[in-house]
């Protein structure tokens, strides 16, 4: 066959489907289309929260939790975050310490969550920080972390991982490897002494216990552990993160100094993307927080401003099942936008924040989302976030059941953000 005739061929077959078609545009490309102008946001339409209908009277609350919530769901898992298979796994847990520290002040416990197929095993640690002040069993949060336990933290008795960890020469890691070197680099996302006062406990996992973050085609963390007959384009990294988080909670249901019933599950960037979806398949998590988690999180992906679908799909095709990849270069054929997502949390207190220099998640695009999903929470008689337009930066709306806030700054989580997560769970959570 002449090469023209081939690449004519080769062509032929990449534009008849939308996926292949996506091979033509380089990264390169993609990156420099990026759009950061807000009068550039293409027109779009978004598709009904109340499945096609538009008009929130016309359904009522059981309709939306018996009907309509269950089938969000479905497509959420369907069309883009895939789902962890645990039907045959069996989850323990052994605690491995727990001791009074830091004069006192707070209880540290280490949890390990043994996750078992019956031929191996795979092992997942929990640090956990209480309160000591507070009578009676304590609201938790709870949020997977970026590169270790014990980089939460100062505290030298958290054990250190073994897990595959990403290079960061800031930070002292080489050979996907952590040592004592890191202890404590990322004390500052974690303000545990600030949680700590408002009478909150911290749960944390290290994310890539669960799952590495790469892409090694589900092969390693608690993928191993799954059959070989499993159909991998149904995985994600996001699904099995998420799982994880419901693990920790499965825990604390059992350790009687947690008041399991008054857990918010937080995270920041992917890791946000991941407490909104844990949030959403399991309701046992009373407050849902994500902070900065913008394309895949709370954005919406119509607005196509900052990271869109077509690039984080390209750049971490792990993260979200294959079928997701079908809408990169149509992201209006998706039969649901972030805003429905969001909308799985009601009527459970919800807490979106952006930063004001975190354009590539687009925090305007998080408001619009947050402010869209209001209308189920109106549905299910709850106030959502009541502010008709964007507020200034940091000028929270937090009088609703959903709360929002812009912090001035970059991508990040602060302890000015965290101070907000914990006064709104305070008041939600007062009994
Ligand atoms: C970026 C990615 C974002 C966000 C972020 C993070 O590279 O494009 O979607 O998730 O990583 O998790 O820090």
């Amino acid at each position: 066959m002449n090469s023209h005739l081939l690449l004519v061929m080769i062509l032929g077959i990449q534009m008849s489907s939308g996926y292949a078609q996506d091979t033509l545009k380089s990264m390169q490309q993609l990156r420099a289309e990026v759009n950061y102008e807000e009068k550039n946001v293409p027109d779009y339409a978004l598709p009904s929260l109340f499945a096609g209908s538009n008009d929130a009277n016309l359904i009522d609350a059981t309709t939306w939790n018996n009907k309509i919530r269950p089938e969000w769901l479905e497509l959420f898992e369907r069309e883009m975050y895939g789902h962890f298979p645990d039907e045959g796994l069996h989850v323990s847990f052994i605690i491995n310490s727990d001791q009074m520290v830091f004069g006192d002040k707070f209880r540290r416990k280490e949890v390990t969550i043994n996750v078992s197929n019956g031929r191996h095993g795979h092992d997942i640690s929990l640090l956990l920080y209480l309160p000591t002040k507070v009578r009676g069993p304590v609201p938790m949060f709870v949020g997977l972390n970026f590169y270790g336990n014990h980089t939460i933290h100062s505290d030298p008795g958290i054990s250190i991982h073994r897990s595959w960890a990403r290079n960061n020469e800031d930070y002292g890691i080489s050979n996907n490897r952590v040592d004592d070197k890191s202890r404590g680099i990322r004390a500052n996302r974690w303000p545990v002494e600030q949680i700590i006062q408002a009478g909150f406990g911290l749960g944390t996992i290290y994310y890539g216990d669960i799952d590495p973050d790469y892409d090694d085609g589900f092969n390693n963390g608690i993928h191993s552990l799954l059959d070989e007959e499993v159909d991998k384009s149904t995985l994600s990294s996001i699904s099995a993160w998420a799982w994880g988080l419901s693990q920790a909670l499965n825990y604390f249901e059992q350790d009687s100094q947690i008041d399991h019933d008054h857990v918010a599950v937080i995270g920041h960037s992917r890791l946000g993307k991941t407490s909104l979806l844990a949030g959403a398949l399991d309701q046992r998590f009373a407050m849902v927080v994500s902070n900065d988690s913008g394309c895949g999180g709370a954005a919406l992906s119509r607005r196509e401003f900052g990271e869109t679908v077509h690039i984080i799909n390209r750049s971490f095709p792990h993260w979200f099942n294959e079928r997701f990849n079908h809408y990169n270069e149509q992201v209006n054929k998706l039969p649901f936008d972030q805003h429905s997502l969001l909308a799985l949390a009601a009527p459970r207190p919800l807490y979106v924040a952006s930063a004001s220099e975190d354009l590539w998640a687009d925090p305007h695009g998080e408001f619009l989302a947050a402010k869209e999903a209001s209308k189920v929470y109106n549905l299910l008689g709850e106030k959502g976030l009541e502010d008709a337009s964007m507020p200034a930066a940091d000028s929270p709306s937090n009088k609703g059941v959903v709360g929002y806030h812009m912090r001035s700054g970059k991508h990040d989580i602060t302890s000015y953000d965290w101070a907000q997560y914990l006064s709104f769970a305070s008041r939600h959570f007062k009994k």
